[in-house]
């Protein structure tokens, strides 16, 4: 069992996934393509290869899946739009430093039409609605600089939509009176980071009883669940972590113990990370594999920010010292 982390094998594994053309499980995926370019792009970034993909062909891709009448972005070309796609579209030029490829005021529009009058947002023109999409609606215009100046949307009722899906055992659910689900604390947690409203909304109380169910989530293998009675996945590394980073609890955790967990689920041939030891590996746990021991400061790795789920040296750029000087 590898006790390093194969950087050269998970970036030749991400590089390859785009020339899989010929097979089957590459277009059963085409539902999650541009999700999947951002989750490749920033585990490359976090393993310090940030061009090891093309930046114009990267550009193109996201214009290709872009809808000019509406502003939102599809998974794929011909893809419909939804807040998840726009969501990656968005990180991933953000990452590259591009944002100014696509319409920026189109996209806002586009996010505005999705809130509906609890504060809540659907995630498409479908209605589904979930806190997830509050969080991809608040991350896409804070990452395009207009969270205080979207015409239409109230970051207020947002707020008091994530604040209504609180549980009375410390963690949030997808909607209000919904279980608890680690998934849906890192998106509920987020929004309020993101909307600057965290720490005056949740008592000390609230926080730690929160870190307490959190910091639960570690099973004695070390690999961390998303619910109680649920098996270890490496993905939790990510969406358990970054809440507990969000709310300064990281010490929590048993940290060796997650690394050696995440590192038993390298595919030590081919590179990438599985959801446990001997699954198959896929983008989706590679990145959140990566960006977990990057929270857990594993050497060599760029540093993540837990609330964006991408280089901190990205967000620090768009976000952060833009803020700082706003507050300052
Ligand atoms: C910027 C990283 C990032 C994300 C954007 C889409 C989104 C916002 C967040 C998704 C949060 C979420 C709900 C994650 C959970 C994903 C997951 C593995 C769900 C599996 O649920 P079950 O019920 O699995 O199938 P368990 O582990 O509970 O048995």
């Amino acid at each position: 069992m590898a006790s390093t982390l194969l950087t050269s094998k998970h970036v030749a594994y991400i590089q390859s996934l785009d020339t899989k053309r010929d097979r089957l499980d590459y277009h059963l995926t085409s539902h999650l393509r541009l999700s999947g370019v951002y989750w490749g792009l920033t585990s490359l970034h976090l393993l310090n290869h940030p061009t090891a993909l093309p930046r114009s062909e990267t550009i193109d891709f996201v214009k290709s899946c872009y809808h000019p009448s509406s502003g939102g972005l599809g998974a794929s070309p011909g893809h419909d739009p939804h807040l998840l796609y726009t969501l990656s579209g968005i990180q991933i030029l953000a990452t590259i430093d591009a944002l100014d490829e696509i319409d920026g005021d189109k996209v806002v529009e586009y996010v505005s039409k999705l809130q509906n009058p609890d504060g809540s947002f659907s995630g498409d023109e479908w209605g589904e609605v979930d806190s997830r999409f509050v969080y991809c609606a608040l991350s896409t215009l804070s990452l395009l600089g207009r969270l205080g100046d979207a015409p239409g949307v109230s970051a207020e009722g947002a707020v008091g939509f994530v604040l209504r899906c609180l549980n009375a055992d410390g963690g949030f659910g997808m909607a209000p009176a919904a279980e608890s689900h680690a998934g849906q604390i890192f998106t509920c947690v987020g929004a309020l980071k993101i909307a600057g409203v965290f720490e005056k909304s949740l008592s000390e109380d609230q926080v730690n009883l929160l870190g307490d169910w959190l910091c639960e989530r570690q099973l004695p293998n070390g690999g961390l669940n998303g619910r109680p009675e649920k098996l270890e996945d490496v993905c939790y590394s990510w969406w358990v972590l970054s809440s507990m980073a969000m709310i300064g609890k990281l010490q929590w955790i048993d940290r060796e113990k997650l690394v050696e967990f995440i590192l038993s689920c390298q595919d030590e041939e081919n590179g990438g990370i599985a959801d446990r030891k001997g699954d198959v590996a896929d983008v989706f746990h590679t990145v959140f594999g990566v960006a977990g021991l990057s929270l857990l400061g594993y050497e060599g790795l760029k540093e993540v920010d837990p609330v964006y789920c991408m280089p901190k040296d990205v967000t620090d750029r768009i976000v952060w010292n833009h803020r700082k000087i706003l507050t300052t």
